[in-house]
């Protein structure tokens, strides 16, 4: 089922998640459904608290060099913890809970983290790329936290006022 997405200023998104203990056929479901939303909204990451769910599952489908997706690709992360940080990197974000909003982040380049799959094995991971830039970007939901925190005070401010005036005029 295709879930509503939770849009910036909600503050559901503020929300810090909880870890999964059931790796059960309810998370299943989350998660499918989490997919079937991401897919919907031409997403490629997606926390569970953007459909208003305060679990720690994430998932992430990158796009092939044609820009298509393939569910083979598809990361499907419980209970994410990142061992190890390394170097750094910017790239222009998005985020389906900030529509038509992008700009440039800095984050770590490398990162090692480890995680659970849907039927509770546990994996570890080296990431690098955009691989690695949309693990940290979905991390932060985890813990409440949007890539517009990490604007400078001028660019938020900027970004604040015209995001007042859009969500005006969509009104
Ligand atoms: C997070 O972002 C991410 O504004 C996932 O109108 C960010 O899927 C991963 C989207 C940077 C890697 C690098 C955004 C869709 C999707 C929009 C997304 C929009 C429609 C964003
Ligand atoms: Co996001």
């Amino acid at each position: 089922m295709i879930r509503e997405i939770v849009i910036y200023p909600d503050k559901r998104l503020r929300k810090v998640s909880q870890d999964v203990t059931e790796f059960d056929e309810k998370l299943h479901n989350l998660l499918d459904d989490m997919y079937e939303t991401m897919i919907a909204k031409d997403g490629i990451g997606l926390a569970a608290i953007q459909i208003g769910i305060d679990k720690n599952a994430l998932l992430i489908n990158l796009a092939d060099e044609e820009g298509e997706q393939h569910k083979e690709d598809l990361l499907e992360v419980i209970n994410p913890k990142i061992t190890h940080l390394e170097g750094s990197e910017i790239y222009q974000e998005g985020c389906l809970s900030v529509p038509g909003y992008y700009d440039d982040i800095q984050r770590a380049k490398n990162i090692t983290v480890e995680y659970f799959d849907r039927y509770g094995n546990k994996i570890v991971r080296d990431l690098d790329g955009l691989l690695a830039i949309a693990m940290q970007h979905e991390m932060d939901h985890l813990k409440g936290h949007l890539f517009i925190e990490k604007l400078s005070y001028l660019k938020r401010k900027k970004f604040e006022k015209e995001w007042k005036k859009k969500l005006k005029a969509a009104k």
